[in-house]
Protein backbone atom coordinates (compact mmCIF):
# COMPACT_ATOMS: atom_id res chain seq x y z
CA UNK A 1 0.00 0.00 0.00
CA UNK A 2 0.76 3.48 -0.86
CA UNK A 3 -0.10 5.52 2.14
CA UNK A 4 -0.63 9.42 2.74
CA UNK A 5 -0.01 11.65 5.76
CA UNK A 6 -3.11 13.92 6.12
CA UNK A 7 -2.98 16.80 8.18
CA UNK A 8 -5.63 19.81 9.53
CA UNK A 9 -5.08 22.67 11.72
CA UNK A 10 -7.84 25.21 12.44
CA UNK A 11 -6.92 28.66 13.97
CA UNK A 12 -8.23 32.23 14.69
CA UNK A 13 -6.46 35.94 15.04
CA UNK A 14 -3.60 37.14 12.90
CA UNK A 15 -2.05 33.69 11.03
CA UNK A 16 1.25 36.06 10.50
CA UNK A 17 1.19 36.22 14.56
CA UNK A 18 2.55 32.73 15.50
CA UNK A 19 0.10 31.12 13.18
CA UNK A 20 -3.29 32.88 15.40
CA UNK A 21 -4.85 31.33 18.45
CA UNK A 22 -4.88 27.39 17.89
CA UNK A 23 -8.15 25.88 17.65
CA UNK A 24 -7.96 22.55 16.42
CA UNK A 25 -5.84 19.74 15.09
CA UNK A 26 -5.62 16.59 13.62
CA UNK A 27 -3.52 13.74 12.03
CA UNK A 28 -4.61 10.60 10.05
CA UNK A 29 -2.84 8.14 7.35
CA UNK A 30 -4.91 7.46 4.81
CA UNK A 31 -4.62 5.54 0.84
CA UNK A 32 -5.25 7.30 -1.80
CA UNK A 33 -8.73 5.76 -2.30
CA UNK A 34 -9.54 6.84 1.56
CA UNK A 35 -8.27 10.62 1.64
CA UNK A 36 -11.43 12.70 0.25
CA UNK A 37 -13.35 11.40 3.25
CA UNK A 38 -10.73 11.46 5.87
CA UNK A 39 -9.96 15.32 4.49
CA UNK A 40 -14.13 15.54 4.79
CA UNK A 41 -13.65 14.44 8.53
CA UNK A 42 -10.81 16.35 9.28
CA UNK A 43 -12.21 19.61 8.22
CA UNK A 44 -15.61 19.11 9.58
CA UNK A 45 -13.52 18.50 12.95
CA UNK A 46 -11.99 21.80 12.33
CA UNK A 47 -14.88 23.50 11.87
CA UNK A 48 -17.31 22.42 14.87
CA UNK A 49 -14.41 22.48 17.59
CA UNK A 50 -15.71 23.70 20.96
CA UNK A 51 -13.15 26.72 20.79
CA UNK A 52 -14.56 28.34 18.69
CA UNK A 53 -14.92 29.25 14.62
CA UNK A 54 -11.71 29.32 13.06
CA UNK A 55 -11.03 32.10 10.68
CA UNK A 56 -8.69 30.03 8.71
CA UNK A 57 -7.64 26.36 8.50
CA UNK A 58 -4.35 24.59 6.30
CA UNK A 59 -4.98 20.59 5.23
CA UNK A 60 -2.23 19.58 3.86
CA UNK A 61 -1.40 15.72 2.25
CA UNK A 62 1.62 14.30 1.75
CA UNK A 63 2.96 10.93 0.34
CA UNK A 64 4.87 8.92 2.60
CA UNK A 65 8.13 7.29 1.85
CA UNK A 66 9.11 5.52 4.90
CA UNK A 67 7.79 2.41 5.70
CA UNK A 68 5.06 2.30 8.44
CA UNK A 69 5.52 0.32 11.89
CA UNK A 70 2.53 -1.13 13.32
CA UNK A 71 2.02 -1.04 17.38
CA UNK A 72 0.06 -2.56 19.64
CA UNK A 73 -2.23 0.38 21.55
CA UNK A 74 -0.71 0.90 25.48
CA UNK A 75 -3.25 -0.62 28.53
CA UNK A 76 -5.60 1.99 29.47
CA UNK A 77 -6.15 2.92 33.42
CA UNK A 78 -8.62 5.71 34.72
CA UNK A 79 -7.54 7.14 37.99
CA UNK A 80 -10.46 9.16 39.13
CA UNK A 81 -10.17 12.12 41.20
CA UNK A 82 -12.37 14.30 42.69
CA UNK A 83 -10.09 18.23 42.72
CA UNK A 84 -6.97 19.10 40.77
CA UNK A 85 -5.10 19.14 43.55
CA UNK A 86 -5.84 15.44 43.84
CA UNK A 87 -5.08 14.81 40.09
CA UNK A 88 -1.81 16.50 40.15
CA UNK A 89 -0.64 14.55 42.79
CA UNK A 90 -1.84 11.25 41.24
CA UNK A 91 -0.06 12.70 38.03
CA UNK A 92 3.62 13.40 40.13
CA UNK A 93 2.99 10.19 41.69
CA UNK A 94 2.56 8.25 38.78
CA UNK A 95 5.96 10.58 36.64
CA UNK A 96 7.68 9.73 39.92
CA UNK A 97 7.00 5.48 39.49
CA UNK A 98 8.18 6.00 36.33
CA UNK A 99 11.29 6.80 36.91
CA UNK A 100 10.56 10.72 36.51
CA UNK A 101 12.79 12.83 39.66
CA UNK A 102 10.41 15.00 41.83
CA UNK A 103 13.22 17.60 40.92
CA UNK A 104 13.10 17.08 37.46
CA UNK A 105 9.34 17.18 37.25
CA UNK A 106 8.83 20.62 39.33
CA UNK A 107 11.29 21.92 36.90
CA UNK A 108 9.16 20.87 33.95
CA UNK A 109 6.23 22.40 35.40
CA UNK A 110 8.83 25.80 35.62
CA UNK A 111 9.27 25.65 31.79
CA UNK A 112 5.81 24.67 31.18
CA UNK A 113 4.96 28.22 33.13
CA UNK A 114 7.21 29.96 31.13
CA UNK A 115 5.65 29.06 27.93
CA UNK A 116 2.08 31.05 26.74
CA UNK A 117 1.26 29.14 23.53
CA UNK A 118 2.31 25.57 23.33
CA UNK A 119 1.28 23.69 19.64
CA UNK A 120 3.65 20.71 20.01
CA UNK A 121 5.18 19.34 23.11
CA UNK A 122 8.07 20.27 25.57
CA UNK A 123 11.39 17.81 25.52
CA UNK A 124 12.61 17.61 29.21
CA UNK A 125 15.76 15.85 29.86
CA UNK A 126 14.47 13.25 32.23
CA UNK A 127 18.48 13.11 33.38
CA UNK A 128 18.90 17.26 34.10
CA UNK A 129 15.16 18.90 33.93
CA UNK A 130 17.10 20.89 31.00
CA UNK A 131 14.57 21.64 27.88
CA UNK A 132 15.84 20.05 24.98
CA UNK A 133 13.73 21.27 21.63
CA UNK A 134 14.42 24.83 20.43
CA UNK A 135 11.68 27.47 22.51
CA UNK A 136 11.58 29.23 19.12
CA UNK A 137 9.51 26.27 17.93
CA UNK A 138 6.63 26.49 20.29
CA UNK A 139 7.05 22.69 20.58
CA UNK A 140 7.55 19.65 18.57
CA UNK A 141 4.34 18.49 16.78
CA UNK A 142 4.27 14.44 16.72
CA UNK A 143 2.92 13.48 13.31
CA UNK A 144 1.95 10.26 10.90
CA UNK A 145 0.10 8.27 13.20
CA UNK A 146 -2.63 6.36 13.12
CA UNK A 147 -5.45 3.49 14.33
CA UNK A 148 -7.82 2.55 12.01
CA UNK A 149 -11.63 2.71 13.59
CA UNK A 150 -12.77 -0.63 12.95
CA UNK A 151 -9.78 -2.24 14.80
CA UNK A 152 -10.17 0.77 17.72
CA UNK A 153 -13.59 -0.02 17.54
CA UNK A 154 -13.31 -3.44 18.28
CA UNK A 155 -10.27 -3.30 21.09
CA UNK A 156 -12.92 -0.26 22.96
CA UNK A 157 -15.92 -3.15 23.45
CA UNK A 158 -13.43 -5.62 24.47
CA UNK A 159 -12.09 -3.60 27.17
CA UNK A 160 -15.38 -1.81 27.97
CA UNK A 161 -13.97 1.74 27.20
CA UNK A 162 -15.46 4.75 25.70
CA UNK A 163 -15.64 5.11 21.77
CA UNK A 164 -14.25 8.76 22.39
CA UNK A 165 -12.47 9.87 19.32
CA UNK A 166 -10.27 12.60 21.82
CA UNK A 167 -9.50 9.39 23.99
CA UNK A 168 -8.64 7.69 21.05
CA UNK A 169 -6.27 10.33 19.19
CA UNK A 170 -4.30 10.55 22.58
CA UNK A 171 -3.87 7.24 22.60
CA UNK A 172 -2.54 6.89 19.28
CA UNK A 173 0.26 10.14 20.09
CA UNK A 174 1.52 8.42 23.62
CA UNK A 175 1.16 5.03 22.13
CA UNK A 176 3.72 5.93 19.29
CA UNK A 177 6.30 7.85 21.76
CA UNK A 178 6.26 5.93 24.20
CA UNK A 179 7.16 3.29 21.43
CA UNK A 180 10.35 4.78 21.07
CA UNK A 181 13.47 3.45 23.71
CA UNK A 182 14.44 7.05 24.75
CA UNK A 183 10.63 8.39 25.94
CA UNK A 184 11.01 7.71 29.73
CA UNK A 185 7.10 8.96 30.19
CA UNK A 186 4.66 11.93 28.90
CA UNK A 187 2.64 14.12 30.70
CA UNK A 188 -0.60 15.92 29.16
CA UNK A 189 -3.32 17.22 29.78
CA UNK A 190 -5.78 19.36 26.60
CA UNK A 191 -5.77 22.99 25.78
CA UNK A 192 -9.40 22.95 25.17
CA UNK A 193 -11.44 24.27 28.07
CA UNK A 194 -13.82 21.94 28.07
CA UNK A 195 -12.03 18.89 28.59
CA UNK A 196 -10.10 18.32 31.92
CA UNK A 197 -9.06 15.04 31.73
CA UNK A 198 -5.37 14.07 31.57
CA UNK A 199 -3.34 11.15 31.65
CA UNK A 200 0.69 10.02 32.49
CA UNK A 201 1.86 7.36 29.52
CA UNK A 202 4.89 5.29 30.09
CA UNK A 203 5.99 2.24 28.78
CA UNK A 204 5.40 -0.33 32.08
CA UNK A 205 2.46 1.87 33.68
CA UNK A 206 0.69 2.12 29.99
CA UNK A 207 -1.93 4.97 29.49
CA UNK A 208 -3.18 6.39 32.85
CA UNK A 209 -5.78 8.53 32.88
CA UNK A 210 -6.57 11.14 35.77
CA UNK A 211 -9.81 12.94 35.39
CA UNK A 212 -9.23 15.97 36.08
CA UNK A 213 -5.81 17.76 35.89
CA UNK A 214 -7.16 21.23 35.43
CA UNK A 215 -10.12 23.87 36.02
CA UNK A 216 -12.66 23.96 33.44
CA UNK A 217 -12.51 27.03 31.03
CA UNK A 218 -8.61 26.96 31.69
CA UNK A 219 -7.18 26.97 28.33
CA UNK A 220 -3.53 26.00 28.44
CA UNK A 221 -2.85 22.79 27.81
CA UNK A 222 0.29 20.55 28.66
CA UNK A 223 2.39 18.22 26.88
CA UNK A 224 5.98 17.09 27.88
CA UNK A 225 7.76 14.07 27.14
CA UNK A 226 10.78 13.04 29.57
CA UNK A 227 13.16 12.02 27.53
CA UNK A 228 16.62 9.97 27.97
CA UNK A 229 19.31 11.52 25.44
CA UNK A 230 21.41 8.44 26.40
CA UNK A 231 19.23 6.16 24.31
CA UNK A 232 18.84 7.86 20.96
CA UNK A 233 22.00 8.81 18.78
CA UNK A 234 21.01 12.40 18.85
CA UNK A 235 18.08 14.70 19.64
CA UNK A 236 17.56 15.45 16.08
CA UNK A 237 16.86 11.19 15.21
CA UNK A 238 14.49 11.72 17.93
CA UNK A 239 12.33 14.06 16.74
CA UNK A 240 12.77 12.64 12.97
CA UNK A 241 11.00 9.54 14.89
CA UNK A 242 8.50 12.27 16.43
CA UNK A 243 7.37 13.98 13.26
CA UNK A 244 8.41 11.82 10.14
CA UNK A 245 8.21 8.13 10.78
CA UNK A 246 4.56 6.45 10.32
CA UNK A 247 3.17 4.14 13.31
CA UNK A 248 -0.17 2.52 12.63
CA UNK A 249 -1.67 1.29 15.68
CA UNK A 250 -2.71 -2.00 15.79
CA UNK A 251 -4.90 -4.30 18.56
C1 LIG B 1 -6.18 16.56 23.87
O1 LIG B 1 -7.29 17.10 23.92
O2 LIG B 1 -5.48 16.72 22.86
C2 LIG B 1 -5.64 15.75 24.98
C3 LIG B 1 -6.62 14.87 25.61
C4 LIG B 1 -5.99 14.01 26.69
C5 LIG B 1 -6.89 13.04 27.40
C6 LIG B 1 -7.71 12.14 26.54
C7 LIG B 1 -8.46 11.08 27.35
O3 LIG B 1 -7.88 10.04 27.67
O4 LIG B 1 -9.62 11.30 27.64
Amino acid sequence: HTYYSVRMRAAKGDSHKNGGKHISGGEVIATFSELESSIARLVEKGLTHSRGKPEFMNVEFEKIEQSVEHVAPLAVHTNSVTTIERGQATARSLLTEAGVHHNVINKSYQVLSQISELRGAVLIDVHTGQRLDDPAKNGVRVSRMDWPWNNFESWAKTYHLPQNNRMKEALVLATKVIHHPATTAELCWSDDPDYITGYVANRALGYQRITQLKELGDEKGCRIFYVDPTKVENLDAYINYLTRQPVFIHW
